[in-house]
């Protein structure tokens, strides 16, 4: 509470931040946590998120894509891999390690070993994110072959001088899109790390380069959405995009922007002091997840925990209170209780990275 007064004290203050301060203060004190929630409980979140989504079929592992059935897609399905390794890097539980390889069997019975049908040069890159990182967890080469192989051939097709820089977004070469080039930064970065090889690194500086000149505010963190070709920004931010940023900006040591689109986050994007809310059907269903995990990432490993913790915490409590009795399932819009009936994978699995990712008390 101290933090966030101080923060507004020492920030320039109109009226609507004097008032969005407020409001927030005045939010988490209405969501003050009965309790911290503890490592038993995410633990329970992440069993029951399986128990009503996850199947096999022989060795191949999928999510289905609501509790009536069906599978998620590509980058939903991409994403979902990240949340089991999320939970893996919190609970060293080899069962996630299993689970991970059935459903990477299950995507390449799916989608095959090169992902280029897909037009979507963002969803290629989450998938590499996601192989790469179990590629550093595991050390199978499979992994890490999947991530080289895919992320050079999106590389070659997404970048083009156009607008001095950056990948774009589809094939049909509109726009350039910051979910393109936050999580390219990301997946050339974690190439880097794992290779060796120094053309990734300079690929990671020019990708996060081109977003923070032509996507970012400096003035105050906000990261805009996209570029069109006739070079039109649109400056609406999702979480997401902000969460890709701040780790690409981490990765490659900009750590000063890195805590500028840190607390836009969690001062304008949040709203009483909690974070967006998004509709539970459709792509923004599953942006908080990936914010939280890059953000927490960041945090951690700046010795910065303690500034985020709060406000992490508040939410991760209010998602866990309004899960639905039935089945402990907590939809995307975690702000208001967890509806009965039909329910989506991808709209639940943003507070399940929640509750893995945040700082637990002990
Ligand atoms: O317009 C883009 C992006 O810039 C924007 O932030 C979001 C807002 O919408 C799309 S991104 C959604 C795509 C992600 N990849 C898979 C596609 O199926 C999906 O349209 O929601």
């Amino acid at each position: 509470m101290i933090l966030f007064l101080t923060n507004s004290l020492l920030r320039p203050l109109n009226a609507w931040h004097r008032w969005g301060h407020w409001l927030m203060i005045a939010g988490l004190l209405n969501a003050a946590p009965s309790h911290a929630l503890t490592a038993a409980e995410a633990d329970a979140s992440f069993a029951s998120y399986n128990a009503a989504f996850y199947f096999t079929n022989g060795s191949n592992g999928f999510y289905r894509a609501t509790t009536e059935g069906g599978k998620t897609w590509f980058w939903e399905r991409a994403e979902q891999m990240e949340m089991i390794l999320d939970t893996y890097e919190r609970t060293t539980n080899v069962v996630c390690l299993t689970m991970f390889k059935n459903i990477f069997n299950g995507f390449v019975a799916d989608h095959g070993e090169q992902w280029m049908r897909n037009e979507f040069n963002d969803d290629i890159m989450w998938m590499v994110i996601a192989c790469a990182r179990a590629h550093q967890i595991t050390g199978d080469v499979k992994y890490r072959a999947a991530a080289k192989i895919n992320f050079d051939l999106c590389y070659e097709r997404a970048w083009s001088t156009n607008l001095g820089g950056g990948l774009w977004w589809k094939i049909s070469n509109q726009s350039k899109n910051a979910c393109v080039n936050g999580p390219a930064a990301i997946a050339a970065h974690l190439l880097y790390q794992i290779c060796g090889d120094t053309n990734y690194l300079a690929k990671a500086e020019n990708i996060f380069h081109w977003e923070r000149e032509h996507l970012f505010n400096p003035n105050n963190g906000q990261v805009y959405d996209h570029i069109t070709a006739a070079g039109q920004v649109a400056e609406r931010s999702f979480s997401y995009n902000q969460g890709t940023f701040i780790s690409a900006a981490n990765f490659l040591g900009h750590t000063n922007d890195a805590l500028l689109a840190a607390d836009y986050t969690m001062h304008e994007l949040s709203r009483g002091g909690l974070m967006p809310s998004y509709g539970d059907v459709g792509d923004a269903a599953g942006f908080n997840g990936i914010c939280a995990r890059w953000l927490v990432r960041f945090a951690k490993e700046r010795g910065l925990k303690e500034r985020y913790q709060p406000w992490l915490r508040a939410n991760a409590d209010v998602a866990w209170k309004h899960r639905r009795i039935s089945d402990d399932l907590m939809w995307s819009r975690w702000q208001q209780p967890t509806p009965e009936g039909l329910l989506h994978s991808w709209s639940c699995s943003s507070a399940i990275v929640l509750l893995q990712v945040t700082p637990l008390s002990n």
